[in-house]
C-alpha cells in the first residue's frame, strides 16, 4: 500500500503537464486506438505510437485502466509458422526513440472490458514507466 500515494501524485503531475496531446515527463503517445471486437469478447487490443522525447532511456513497466479488469503488454510472435502472444514485462524506449504498437507486434492486451465498447467510444489507459511516471492516454475505439 505504500506506493499508492506516490502513484496518485505522479498521475496528477502527469495530467498537469499535458497541454493538448498525451504527453508529460518526456514520453508522448500518438494515434492511440483500440480495435473494436464483437460483443462478448473477453479481450481487446490497443495500439499506439510511443515516443521518448528525452535523452535518457524510458522503460514502460505496466499499464492499467478502470475500464478493464487487467491490462497487459503483449507481443505477437510467429514461431514455426504459428502466431502466438508473449507477455512483455518491460519495454525499453531508446533515447529520442519511438516504438510502434501495431497489429502483428506489440499491443496492449485489454482483458474483460467492464462495458461494451463500440467504434467511437473512448477509454483511458494509464501507462506506467520506471521511476513512477504514470501517463494517462485517451484511446479511441475503431473498427
Ligand atoms: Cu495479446
Amino acid at each position: 500500500m505504500r506506493w499508492r500515494p506516490a502513484v496518485i501524485v505522479c498521475l496528477l503531475s502527469a495530467l498537469s503537464l499535458v497541454p493538448a496531446a498525451s504527453g508529460g515527463g518526456g514520453v508522448s503517445v500518438r494515434d492511440a486506438w483500440i480495435r473494436e471486437t464483437p460483443p462478448g469478447m473477453a479481450m481487446m487490443a490497443g495500439y499506439m505510437e510511443l515516443r521518448n522525447d528525452t535523452s535518457r532511456p524510458q522503460v514502460l513497466v505496466g499499464a492499467s485502466s478502470s475500464g478493464f479488469a487487467k491490462v497487459m503488454i503483449h507481443r505477437t510472435i510467429v514461431k514455426d509458422g504459428m502466431a502466438g502472444m508473449v507477455h512483455a514485462s518491460r519495454i525499453e524506449l531508446a533515447p529520442n526513440g519511438s516504438l510502434n504498437f501495431a497489429p502483428g507486434g506489440y499491443h496492449l492486451m485489454l482483458m474483460n472490458p467492464k462495458q461494451l465498447l463500440r467504434a467511437g467510444d473512448r477509454a483511458v489507459i494509464n501507462l506506467e514507466f520506471r521511476g513512477g511516471l504514470v501517463l494517462p492516454v485517451d484511446f479511441e475505439v475503431r473498427k
